[in-house]
């Protein structure tokens, strides 16, 4: 029997045999769950600010005199032992709800390395898939961040990334950011601050709503960002709009978060009814209750503020996994007909990530396209 060259390419583009269901889909952040990546904390080193990268992306509140006091280093076996432990908690509730779950390959992020005009003493960690891939739609985006520690964390997902390949979804990058110290300013205040010299954002600045995303300006993602972002999905029919002075520091996602068609969950200590972006002016608003003090300290310098505590992970537009630790949110959630499955990220706010940040949907049952706007 001979083969044509057409079913040659179509064998070529089925799903490689483990483990996907088929090419990425999710456009959008509450649609039914199908598919997931959920980070692990082996192998992670928080890198040290004297790299002016890492100051900037995980201590930008912090002078000079305070990060010169901050080492970075392994995690402590404890923290990698107890996080492990919960990641595993949310993989059982998900694969229960009949999601795939997918892992980062284990990287040793304790390697350095260096390019041409920087050496990096470390890596950072794979806890965090949302924070360097954005999926939109029918696309794997890398994204630049510009925290040179990050430059290699995505070698964690390139296998699977690999699989949707080639189960036909398109997988792109965005100019590989040269991450020279002129990127890098330190304003009158002493802080460091994100310049303009090249595109440089992390994917957990961006919300996608369908047809619409929200990009944060922010110290983790400059105005050139959502140039670059804007050129390769405004011709795809995308309407990226961008969210200004509403909380410099990093991610967007413990400033709002989309929890179904018309209901937002919006952090009221950063946004006000003067700033919330005019796309969502129309939705119902939840303002988050004020935070209960997450439970594990366990570092003097977290990397993130107890509003991770609103950083959910939504299983469907009837469904959203919670911190437990935060019985007022959950009541708000609740209220509006949202059921909450409350789980535990011990050390998230230590680590920086909460349930939307440790995980990153591939798959969701939804049809793309969608105006929410319209
Ligand atoms: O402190 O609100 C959380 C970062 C989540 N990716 C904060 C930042």
């Amino acid at each position: 029997m001979t083969i044509t060259t057409e079913q040659a390419a179509a064998s070529e583009s089925r799903p490689a045999a483990a483990g996907i269901s088929g090419p990425v889909r999710s456009p959008d952040e509450f649609s039914p769950l199908r598919e997931v990546v959920v980070g692990r904390a082996r192998g992670a080193f928080i890198p040290s600010p004297r790299d002016i990268s890492a100051w900037l992306a995980l201590y930008s509140h912090l002078g000079a005199a305070q990060v010169a006091e901050i080492q970075g280093g392994a995690l402590p076996a404890q923290v990698v032992a107890d996080t492990e432990e919960d990641l595993e908690t949310l993989v059982g509730t998900l694969r229960g709800l009949g999601v795939v779950v997918h892992r980062p390959a284990e990287v040793d992020h304790t390697r350095p390395f260096s390019t041409p005009h920087w050496e990096s003493p470390s890596g950072m960690y794979s806890y965090c898939p949302r924070d360097l891939t954005l999926i939109v739609g029918d696309t794997i985006i890398e994204t630049p961040s510009s925290v040179r520690a990050r430059y290699h964390e995505l070698d964690g997902l390139r296998e699977l990334f690999q699989r949707y390949l080639r189960a036909g979804s398109p997988w792109i990058s965005a100019p590989k950011p040269q991450l020279r110290d002129e990127l890098y300013e330190i304003g009158v205040d002493g802080l460091p601050a994100l310049g303009e010299q090249e595109p440089a954002f992390e994917a957990a600045n961006v919300l996608r709503c369908g047809l619409d995303l929200f990009y944060q300006v922010s110290s983790s993602g400059n105005e050139f960002g959502r140039i670059w972002l804007e050129s390769v999905l405004a011709p795809r029919g995308y309407r990226v709009h961008p969210v200004r002075d509403v909380y410099p520091f990093t991610h967007l996602d413990s400033t709002i978060s989309l929890i179904r068609p018309g209901l937002v969950l919006l952090n009221p200590e950063r946004v006000t009814e003067h700033t919330i972006p005019s796309a969502l002016r129309g939705w119902d608003r939840i303002w988050c209750p004020a935070m209960r003090e997450l439970r594990t300290h366990s570092t003097a310098h977290p990397l993130s503020s107890p509003w991770l505590g609103m950083n959910l992970l939504m299983v469907s537009p009837e469904l959203a996994i919670v911190d437990a630790a935060q019985p007022d949110l959950i009541a708000a959630l609740e209220q509006r007909g949202v059921g909450v499955l409350p789980h535990t990220l011990r050390h998230g706010q230590a680590l920086g990530g909460g349930f939307h940040c440790v995980t990153l949907d591939t798959i969701r049952d939804a049809p793309s396209g969608v105006d929410y706007f319209a």
